[in-house]
């Protein structure tokens, strides 16, 4: 059955990867599923037809037949419960797996988020300055949590898995900001995801979309 995932028609970030449809991409790489992508504006993404696939009007969204889901989450669990590739057999390995997915999108990822909300919305308050080093700091906390987790280890619980993809995905939204560079363990972590050529497909299929015009 086709596969059909919903991305921007221009992302923000000019193709460097931060939306989130690349780490529903390279997912599909990782367990090579061929898929569809319907690119769409933001005004598309609050209209009916796309709310009924997102009830947030955002992206990305995945279709397959009957199927619509939305949260990158739910998205990435389903590919990894039906094809091999990103959760291990073994059934206690496959649950903490899928904990290490949960610990992105719930642990780890919401100071990150905080972050750039905090420089994009309330950057122009009188009171951002003395904010901030309190929200880098709960980010360094966590940094310092997983750090101490992964060890000398390559991921974070034996083979790759979609533990390693959502939290390496989650991180990748911290390498402008300089604070990954203060962890180098966790660094080459994020640059060990970075280089699977699942992950390289993924990156160039976005960049094909949102490349900025050369000249
Ligand atoms: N929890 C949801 C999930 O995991 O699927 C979050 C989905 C989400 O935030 N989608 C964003 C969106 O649709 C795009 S990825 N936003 C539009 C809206 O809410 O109206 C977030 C994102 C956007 C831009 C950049 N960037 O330019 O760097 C990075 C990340």
């Amino acid at each position: 059955m086709t596969i059909t995932i919903t991305a921007f028609e221009r992302s923000p970030d000019g193709g460097r990867g931060l939306a989130r449809d690349t780490r529903v991409r390279w997912a599909l790489e990782e367990v090579g599923q061929p898929y569809k992508v319907r690119l769409v504006s933001f005004e598309a993404m609050k209209e009916p037809a796309h709310l009924a696939l997102h009830p947030f009007g955002q992206i990305p969204t995945y279709e397959e037949g009957d199927l619509a889901l939305f949260e990158t989450g739910a998205i990435i669990f389903h590919i990894a419960n039906h094809h091999a590739g990103l959760l291990p057999d073994d059934a206690n390995a496959r649950a903490r797996a899928i904990t290490w997915m949960f610990a992105a999108l719930n642990t780890v990822e919401p100071p990150i988020l905080e972050r750039e909300s905090a420089r994009l919305l309330e950057g122009d308050k009188p009171w951002s300055k003395e904010r901030m080093p309190l929200v880098e700091d709960r980010i360094r906390n966590r940094l310092n949590q997983l750090f101490d987790h992964l060890g000398d280890a390559d991921w974070l619980d034996g083979a790759f898995s979609a533990g390693d993809l959502m939290m390496v995905s989650v991180l990748l939204r911290l390498k402008s900001s300089g604070i990954l560079d203060e962890f180098p363990d966790l660094a080459a972590y994020v640059s060990r995801g970075e280089a699977r050529p699942a992950y390289q497909r993924a990156f160039a299929a976005q960049l094909a979309v949102n490349k900025p015009p050369a000249g």
